[in-house]
């Protein structure tokens, strides 16, 4: 049946060739031409926290808002296109619900969907760079990713196959405000609770590029290490080793360890906490050293799972020490982190999605979670599914299960507390259905915030395998439940011309890195209140 669908599409590439599945096409540009307009394109987001999702080709192709966070949010280089277009693969539903695939077996890919023409094309070539490869397929959307998961882990590698940890993460509760003394606290309330991991997350360090110890641990990371591991746990550490801002000491003393524009000035990786990000050139064999380094003094502290985080830096556009193209940039420094890990868990998280396959553990397949479902600023004002919230996670994890193969799919964390959370019961468990869905349990959850029932429910969580069965797109069972996601994740329809001017003014103010900055402390002082109110 299927093979009688891709007979009909008239197909442009240097060579065709049937295997299991589908066709094998291989050429630096492909096409396949669609008999009939298509109603529905698979958008393809390039890292962990981009959008991916099926969207009617009858919405028009948005822009996320504000700019200055593209860099770190989706396919800068892609950002402004007008066509439905994603990273190394696309898909497109027919009138008749028939789909229709093309994705890439090699990095630095693109595809789009332009008039009925389905093209994909890589965007750099290196001299003397092997042939590309395409899987062309087309039926049953569930057995295509089967397959392209296969062939994807063929060429990629896959993740060592142990069962995935039970993970408490310091993030979703405490955010930056996390110290020592209060982090012991926690690790003492957790109890006999099977936790495998406690994760320390963003907030322990110096600054971003400078990873040691603040002083809000003064005991030091070796000493945290240990009092985790004395509960029988792993210890695990949040950095974000690609990342460089202005006030850390590499920036100053080795400015040439940064990936720059063709004119000289620096790649921008985005802003955040108070200052603008830029990205280490994995290129160069100075910085490639240095993150070796960094691996090896993490692992000597006593850390075997570690999240590394805003990965996407590596991969962004820029003049590198060695001229290749990005994506093949980053896997070469990702491989050097891995070795440099040795057999500590890895988890890469807001990561290029391919580049990252076979290199890590685990990976981030969506954006962050919080205390909100969604926001009418972020949905309609800023048009961005990649900002925090329950929706945007749900929609785009979904979206991503079929990696399941090849690595552990981490949903991001998952809640039982009524305090410092706005969502609905209904909400917190489809949410725990959807980490039951991906096989990856965590929570920030602070004991002291539980009531008994909640506390229940959480070991109850912790302590089961449900079993999970795909019974359609966006639907499954969990042992004798029948989940439906489609409801929870919906597409807003397009803004109005009004709500777009908003949406335009307030992005133009996010632009503003002085109010960046205000907004940041604002969040902040906020946050200091909150947990003051609710000691842990
Ligand atoms: C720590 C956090 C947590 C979290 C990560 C990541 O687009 N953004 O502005 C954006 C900022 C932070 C962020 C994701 C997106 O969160 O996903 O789990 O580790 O960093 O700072």
């Amino acid at each position: 049946m299927q093979e009688d669908l891709l007979n009909q599409i008239s197909i442009t590439a240097d060579s065709t060739t049937r295997i299991d599945g589908g066709l094998l096409l291989s050429g630096p540009s492909v096409t396949l031409e669609l008999q009939a307009a298509p109603v529905r394109y698979l958008y393809s987001g390039w890292q962990s926290w981009s959008l991916t999702a099926w969207l009617k080709t009858d919405h028009p192709v948005h822009t996320p808002r504000p700019s200055i966070l593209h860099p770190m949010q989706v396919d800068p280089v892609h950002v402004r296109d007008r066509c439905p277009n994603g990273s190394w693969y696309g898909a497109v539903e027919l009138p008749s619900g028939k789909i229709i695939f093309l994705g890439a077996l090699n990095l630095d890919t693109h595809v789009a969907l332009s008039g009925n023409d389905l093209q994909g094309w890589q965007e750099t070539r290196a001299d003397g760079s092997a042939p590309i490869h395409w899987f062309a397929a087309a039926g049953d959307e569930a057995e295509i990713f089967q397959r392209y998961s296969e062939l994807l882990g063929d060429r990629l590698g896959r993740g060592r196959a142990a069962s995935p940890f039970k993970v408490w993460c310091s993030w979703y509760s405490l955010y930056t405000e996390i110290h020592e003394e209060q982090l012991l606290k926690i690790l003492a309330d957790l109890g006999d609770l099977p936790f495998d991991v406690f994760q320390v997350d963003d907030g322990w360090q110096a600054g971003i590029g400078n990873w040691e110890a603040n002083k809000k641990f003064p005991s030091g990371m070796a000493a945290l290490a240990e009092r985790i591991k004395a509960t029988g746990r792993r210890a695990g550490v949040w950095l974000a080793p690609l990342l460089i801002t202005p006030s850390s000491p590499v920036y100053r003393e080795h400015p040439d360890w940064l990936l720059h524009r063709d004119n000289g000035l620096l790649v921008s990786a985005g802003f955040n906490w108070g200052e603008p990000l830029y990205a280490l050139d994995t290129t160069h064999p100075g910085s490639l050293e240095w993150l070796a380094g960094l691996m090896q003094k993490v692992r000597s502290w006593g850390y075997d799972y570690a999240k590394l985080d805003f990965l996407y830096a590596g991969a962004l556009p820029g003049k590198r020490h060695a001229d290749m193209p990005r994506e093949a940039a980053y896997r070469q420094g990702l491989k050097v982190i891995r070795e440099a890990l040795g057999e500590a868990y890895l988890l890469t998280c807001g990561a290029p999605i391919l580049p990252s396959i076979g290199l890590c553990d685990a990976m981030r397949v969506g954006p962050d979670v919080g205390g909100h479902y969604a926001s009418h600023r972020d949905d309609m004002l800023l048009m961005n599914f990649a900002a925090p919230g329950v929706r945007n996670a749900l929609r785009t994890t979904l979206h991503r299960v079929w990696l399941r193969p090849l690595l552990h799919t981490d949903p991001d964390v998952v809640y039982f507390r009524t305090v410092l959370n706005d969502l609905s019961s209904s909400q917190k468990s489809i949410l725990q259905d959807l980490a039951v869905v991906c096989n990856f349990k965590a929570t920030s959850d602070v004991p002291a915030w539980l009531t008994p029932a909640e506390l229940a429910a959480l070991r109850n969580f912790l302590g089961t395998s449900p079993a999970v069965t795909r019974l359609g797109p966006q639907t499954y069972s969990i042992e004798d439940r029948r989940v439906d996601f489609a409801p929870f994740i919906d597409m807003p329809a397009p803004p109005g011309p009004v709500t777009n001017l908003q949406g335009a003014i307030i992005s133009g103010l996010a632009n503003i890195i002085l109010l960046e900055k205000l907004f940041d402390l604002s969040g902040r002082i906020a946050l200091r209140r909150a947990l003051r109110n609710h000691p842990v």
